[in-house]
């Protein structure tokens, strides 16, 4: 069945100039952007997005790193998608990210106390619809 998952070029991916990569790397896979929009978030819409993460000591750091600039929002589509995109970025943790994964290639840790990682993407289908609901409302 096909999925639908929320991708983000978050603030560092922007500012270094690698939408382009990332996202091509996004169509080169086979996956189709269904929508797509630079966004400025608001501290609002990153409380909700990142509700999980609420009280851990990255949390502040984290809204504002995804206040620090304009990201880009897009819903992608594609069978099996969630996991594809996961897959495609690679881990959390840039250093450690495998090369070949976009995270791994275009990412490094920058001694901060947020993992700058230059991507968000929904880890389920269910993620995936509240996520898709807060930033294209
Ligand atoms: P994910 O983006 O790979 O799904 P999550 O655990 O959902 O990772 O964390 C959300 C974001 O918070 C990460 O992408 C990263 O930017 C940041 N982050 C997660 N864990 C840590 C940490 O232990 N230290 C610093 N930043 C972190
Ligand atoms: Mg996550």
């Amino acid at each position: 069945m096909t999925q639908r998952t929320l991708v983000l070029v978050k603030p560092d991916g922007v500012q270094r100039g690698l939408t382009g990569q990332i996202l091509a790397r996004i169509e080169a896979k086979g996956y189709t952007l269904a929508q797509l929009e630079l966004v400025n978030a608001t501290r609002e819409i990153l409380e909700q997005h990142y509700e999980e993460h609420q009280g851990k000591p990255f949390f502040e750091p984290l809204v504002e790193f995804m206040l620090s600039g304009p990201v880009v929002a897009a819903v992608v589509e594609g069978d099996r998608v969630i996991e594809g995109f996961r897959s495609l970025a690679g881990a959390t943790e840039p250093t450690t990210a495998a090369p070949g994964t976009i995270r791994g290639d275009l990412g490094r840790d920058w001694g901060e106390k947020v993992q700058k990682n230059l991507v968000h993407g929904s880890d389920s289908p269910e993620s995936a619809e509240r996520e898709i609901g807060i930033w294209f409302s």
